[in-house]
């Protein structure tokens, strides 16, 4: 049985019908010499009676569901039609023998490494050739453990890498707002062909194909595609138990182990399990946090702000390479009783740039950190927001311009309070508290990073 890349039309699918509509489709093999199409399966296979599978062959290739969410697809029925698997693989089809950059985020996490894998062997099936690449570092103790033990092999752009042999970007788990490379590509005029992600809309990049939604993990997205056909894994392939683990990783890391999993996310989990190495899973997840971590907890820890259930904290200069203790952090900081969101920030050190980075996390469903966020800090003069988010999570990025680069102590003491402040004081200001608070706070926090880097 094939599927995915072999879907074209002239071939042979089975439907495998639950509650009177079909859930996944794939090629069964050119057996059948029945011949109806897509809109006559539409319009009747309402009348199939449940649990029946039939073999049909269509015309061109068309996958339905229910699972669909987007509520614009929904029929008067309830029936969803699902449409997005089917207009991906027409996409990948028109750009087979290409070669395309799978873009992640600066500061990949699992979410995004797994989907960028799972794109990659996809697209491999339409004979397209696809390097991951990412432009900051990997540097959560489990997602190098992620990288190492799965052997995936990624891309880390360094200043004079040449982009201009890829003919396109896909961007996953990310809308180019937090890739330095989507203004690089965008210089060479090489155009963003497909853009799968769970964040809100940004605005900042479009692509020919788009499947956004509100859900917990882009890995969710990806392993529905597999379960719709466009990748069939195998436990005796060790690549493909692997994406797996690494899919299930994904959505487990972005729903705090499945605690904020919504059904979406355990349908996916329960599919992947079967393929799963969970000797693997353990050996990733076991990983200890680095004494950098320590160290930022230990900081937030001690000159956090709690004011109405925000916890809030700044903590000084960090190296690039400790730039993933700041959301470490802030899932620490949420663990503390009464607190339903935190938020870490520091000034990041990337060679002779800098720039405050910060981390949201909630657990107050009403809260949406992404508007959260493009209303606390707001905009640069090009209309691009500093901050952006999903559900449960957002994080924010602020370029220190000309304040950049200063080494002399005092000042760079003066400048950390100054950024503390101001960002500080946006955040009380959109929580609506003002006025200083009870609550002691270091005056010098973070030197120790600066003499250190
Ligand atoms: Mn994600």
């Amino acid at each position: 049985m094939g599927a995915g890349g072999d879907a074209r039309p002239g071939l042979h699918y089975i439907l495998d019908f639950r509650n009177g509509a079909p859930r996944r489709c794939w090629l069964y093999g050119p057996t059948l010499k029945v011949t109806i199409n897509v809109d006559w399966i539409c319009s009747t296979l309402y009348l199939v009676p449940r649990h029946e599978r039939i073999k049909v062959n269509i015309e061109r290739f068309e996958t339905m569901s229910t699972d669909r969410r987007a509520a614009k697809e929904t029929s008067p029925s309830g029936i969803h039609a699902l449409k997005k698997s089917a207009e991906l693989v027409k996409v990948l089809e028109a750009h087979q023998g290409e070669r395309h950059a799978i873009v992640m985020q600066d500061y990949p996490d699992p979410d995004a490494i797994s989907s960028a894998w799972a794109h990659k062997l996809i697209a491999a099936r339409f004979g397209i050739d696809c390097d991951i690449i990412y432009e900051g570092r990997i540097s959560h103790q489990e997602n190098l453990a992620l990288v190492q033990l799965s052997e995936i092999a990624l891309v880390r752009y360094s200043e004079g890498d040449d982009l201009k042999h890829y003919n396109a970007t896909v961007f996953v788990d990310n809308q180019g707002t937090t890739s330095a490379l989507t203004d690089r590509f965008a210089a060479l005029n090489i155009k963003p062909l497909v853009l799968v992600d769970h964040h809100e809309l940004q605005d900042r990049i479009t692509a020919e194909y788009c499947d956004i939604r509100k859900i917990g993990a882009t890995a969710t997205i990806y392993t529905e595609y597999i379960r719709e056909g466009l990748l069939e894994l195998s436990k005796s392939n060790i690549s493909h138990v692997r994406l797996a683990t690494a899919l299930m990783h994904g959505i487990r890391s972005e729903t705090i182990g499945l605690i904020r999993a919504r059904q979406e996310e355990f349908e996916a989990a329960g599919f992947l399990t079967q393929f799963v190495d969970h000797t693997l899973l353990e050996d990733i997840l076991s990983v200890k946090r680095a004494k950098q971590v320590m160290d930022v907890i230990q900081e937030a820890l001690a000159n956090r702000e709690i004011r109405e259930s925000y916890s809030i904290c700044g903590v000084g200069y960090l190296r690039m390479e400790d730039r993933d203790s700041i959301p470490q952090a802030a899932d620490f900081l949420l663990t503390e009783e009464n607190v339903h969101t935190a938020i870490v920030y520091g000034i990041i050190l990337k060679s002779d740039r800098e720039m405050v980075v910060g981390s949201m996390r909630t657990t107050k469903v009403t809260l949406n950190p992404d508007e959260f966020l493009k209303e606390a800090l707001g905009a640069t003069e090009q209309g691009r927001y500093y901050g952006g988010g999903r559900r449960g999570a957002g994080g924010f990025e602020i370029p220190i311009g000309f304040l950049a680069g200063i080494k002399d102590d005092d000042m760079v003491r003066v400048k950390w309070r100054l950024y503390d402040q101001l960002i500080r004081s946006k955040l009380l200001a959109k929580i609506g508290v003002h006025g200083p608070s009870a609550t002691a706070r270091s005056e010098n926090p973070g030197t120790r990073t600066i003499e250190e880097s």
